[in-house]
């Protein structure tokens, strides 16, 4: 395949929630769009890095952007690509960067189904109409707002929903919503605030019976999870720490985790998420579609991908109308009954809004 022409779009979108976590509050995102064009159609992807400070992990859009043109420019535009799955090979003398690599790739992605005309679930290898939903549920001001906003999600059908916490607002608000939902699959996300010297107060949560304790320690380490799941019940989720199936495999064989939160934009695309997939599923470890507050965009890439058969849990793959006003795709991506169905259609089965995505950009660029 060739890629004729790339735009990059950047949109400053306001959130329609407060998000507040571990570290740090977001009201909005900046994110940078690529469209791919080549043989009469065309490809979608979304960046994922930090808007402004590196606060998950260490890519943001500012750093992001020369990289994304000069990959755009020296690998993508005009040059002969056998196969979207080779993209990250031509990238690897790049180090790292892996949000930025995988903007381009999923487009390249999105692009290559669109020309077969096939959904991009069945170009990955995934199977079914729709796939399981969870929510991520920021840190609230008070507990009983916590009790309200639970309620209120667990009513719209949500399979499971997650709590961000960090020291000072985790063992109460989990108690509490734990007394008034007992049945409810509950995990919580401290996004890497606690030390191993939290353990002995870590091993308070055991009692309320989380489905998984996600990124308690850093988020550059493995091998203090180990440590710290030798001495809790809850089992441990890693999501910032994994950034490759080389490093899946490493928390599994050191029982750093038992669960995986997958992200593509973390691990640079949808090749190296199929790579994943494959060691979840050998090494026996859980896994589910993280989210990075998407836009219709990445969301639809979610979805697609969260149809492989590793993903055995719900994802972070709610309905975009929580985030957005309008969506800078035409299509609705509504959870039904806690359930996401797959958009038909060729490729992520989305297309840009365009009087949206006008409204919102703050930058384009045509390569
Ligand atoms: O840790 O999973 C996380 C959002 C931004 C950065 C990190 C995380 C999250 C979420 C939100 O949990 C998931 C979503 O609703 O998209
Ligand atoms: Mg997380």
């Amino acid at each position: 395949m060739r890629v004729e022409r790339a735009e990059l779009h950047v949109l400053e979108l306001p959130l329609r929630f407060r998000y507040e976590t571990s570290f740090g509050v977001q009201t909005g995102r900046t994110v940078p769009l690529v469209v791919l064009h080549g043989d009469g159609a065309s490809g979608l992807g979304e960046g994922v890095m930090d808007s402004r400070l590196p606060l998950y992990r260490e890519e943001t859009v500012a750093g992001a952007l020369p990289l994304v043109r000069a990959m755009l420019r020296d690998h993508v535009v005009g040059v002969e690509i056998a196969h979207p799955a080779d993209l990250a090979g031509h990238l690897a003398h790049l180090r790292g960067n892996r949000m930025a690599k995988a903007m381009v790739e999923t487009a390249l992605w999105d692009l290559h189904a669109h020309q077969l005309g096939a959904p991009l679930r069945d170009v990955l290898g995934g199977s079914g109409t729709s796939v399981e939903c969870g929510v991520s549920l920021g840190i609230q001001p008070s507990i009983d707002a916590t009790l309200d906003v639970v309620g209120a999600h667990a009513a719209e059908g949500y399979r499971r929903i997650k709590l961000k916490i960090e020291p000072g607002w985790d063992v109460e608000v989990i108690a509490a919503v734990r007394g008034a939902f007992p049945l409810l699959t509950l995990t919580a996300d401290a996004n890497g605030a606690y030390t191993l010297d939290d353990a002995p107060h870590l091993r308070r949560l055991d009692p309320f019976g989380l489905d998984y304790l996600e990124q308690p320690l850093a988020w550059d380490d493995i091998a203090q999870h180990a440590i710290l799941a030798r001495s809790l019940e809850t089992p441990l989720c890693l999501d910032e720490s994994i950034v490759d199936a080389t490093t899946a495999e490493l928390a599994a064989q050191l029982g750093a985790a038992r669960v995986v939160n997958l992200k593509v934009g973390r691990v640079g695309g949808h090749a190296e998420a199929r790579r994943i997939d494959a060691v979840a599923r050998r090494a026996g470890l859980a896994m589910w579609c993280g989210g990075m507050l998407e836009t219709g965009v990445g969301r639809a890439h979610n979805i697609h991908l969260s149809t492989l058969a590793g993903f055995t849990k719900p994802g972070d793959v709610s309905s975009a109308s929580r985030y957005w006003d309008a969506d800078v795709v035409e299509q609705a991506l509504e959870c039904v009954d806690g359930t996401m169905p797959v958009p038909e259609g060729p490729g992520i089965g989305v297309t840009l809004a365009m009087p949206v995505v006008e409204r919102f950009r703050v930058a384009h660029e045509t390569f």
